[in-house]
């Protein structure tokens, strides 16, 4: 090759007429060849022979161009065997934190199954001691009433095979299939159950029993909650208010966990109802009432309400529980359960209601404030309640 021809390309402000112009010669640095289109000039250059490489690429760069290839080529394996490292580590870590979740959940349904079966064994003894007492009482009044004094001392280890159902329904010992525990009282009442007592609830991962109120506006209330004498005492930590205590005959709190499962199995309204030293009543019903987990503080979703008490939940709606040894309320000041009758409750700033309150008896409207059963649109926060009662249906 005599030479070598290069294409430059200039934009020109003006319009060229479209014509191709031949100028070719044989002198280097002479223009070749001239074409115009379109507004564009296309010249070809004839240059001087091995002008071309060093002309182009000025000495030296080429091998700085190779180094920084190898190098980057070098610095992108690194790369990628460090991503390849942290991808492997991040499912390790992602398998542990699974593994532990699910260890944890497991641990925290066990926690539950134990402390519900103890609850109930506790009661069923009572109930079963109760029992044998009023039959020993009995006997005594005829001659070798004594027998019955044996059967009671060996009453602990004899219970499980002694002891009858006492609450519907029977689980019947040979003959017939056995009941299943129903969904709530509203299930009991719609197959024809209308007696109010304790019965058994159908719950993962156990059963739980609770009262079910037949007869206030129409029946079928799975009562979640009730003050009456003061017998129990409603000071207690976040764990006694997330598995339930009390007595289901007379007061209790069925537990934030059962009530969390309970309202997440269907649509419930709450009804709350109220009664002063006068024996004068209230009730307050909201259309809806949920209650999330525990791991969003057993937080309170209510709305829609009606009735005759006044509103005084409204305030909690959206709060997260707090109980005297955990502060979720909404007060960066205070922690409400403990300033205010050491309640577990929605607290916000903190409440209008404090159903669980201490239960401080007829103090008129000179109560402490706060600190008694309050439903403050009602009665005032100086007054505390003789009874009241929450209870839910779908
Ligand atoms: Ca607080």
């Amino acid at each position: 090759m005599a030479s070598v021809a290069l294409l430059a390309v200039f934009l020109l402000s003006g319009s060229f007429p479209a014509r191709a112009q031949d100028t070719r010669t044989d002198q280097a640095g002479s223009v070749l060849r001239e074409y115009v289109d379109k507004g564009y000039c296309t010249y070809t250059y004839v240059v001087p022979p091995g002008s071309r490489t060093e002309g182009c690429t000025p000495p030296g760069l080429e091998r700085q161009l190779a180094e920084t290839k190898e190098e980057t080529g070098r610095l992108k394996n690194q790369v990628d065997r460090l991503t390849s490292l942290v991808e492997t580590l991040l499912s390790q870590q992602s398998d542990l934190t699974s593994r532990v979740d699910s260890l944890s959940a497991e641990l925290s349904k066990e926690k539950i199954r134990s402390a519900q079966l103890e609850q109930n064994l506790t009661q069923e003894l009572q109930e079963q001691e109760t029992r044998l007492r009023a039959q020993c009482a009995c006997k005594r009044l005829v001659p070798g009433g004594d027998v019955i004094s044996t059967t009671t001392a060996t009453l602990p280890r004899e219970r499980t095979a002694t002891t009858q159902p006492s609450t519907p329904p029977p689980a019947k010992e040979s003959t017939g299939p056995v009941t299943d525990a129903k969904d709530d009282c509203t299930e009991y009442h719609s197959s024809g159950v209308t007696t109010s007592g304790v019965y058994r609830i159908g719950l993962l991962p156990a059963d739980v029993e609770a009262y079910c109120d037949m007869d206030t506006a129409g029946g079928g209330w799975t009562v979640i909650q009730r003050r009456q004498d003061g017998s129990v005492p409603f000071n207690r930590t976040w764990e006694e208010y997330k598995l339930g205590f009390g007595n289901k005959n007379g007061e209790y709190w069925l537990g934030n966990e059962n009530i969390h499962l309970l309202t997440n199995q269907k649509n419930y309204r709450l009804r709350i109802d109220l009664l002063d030293w006068n024996n004068e009543s209230r009730y307050a019903e909201y259309s809806t009432f949920r209650v999330s987990g525990e791991s969003d503080q057993y937080r309170l979703h209510i709305s829609g309400y009606s009735g005759t008490a006044s509103a005084s939940m409204d305030y909690n709606n959206g709060r997260r529980f707090s109980t005297v040894d955990r502060d979720n309320d909404g007060s960066s000041k205070y922690h409400c359960s403990q300033r205010d009758g050491q309640a577990g409750w929605w607290f916000g700033y903190c409440s209008n209601s404090f159903l669980n309150g201490r239960y401080l008896g007829n103090c008129g409207s000179s109560c402490p404030m706060w600190q008694g059963v309050v439903w403050e649109g009602w009665r005032g926060y100086h007054y505390s309640l003789k009874s009241v009662s929450m209870k839910i249906r779908p």
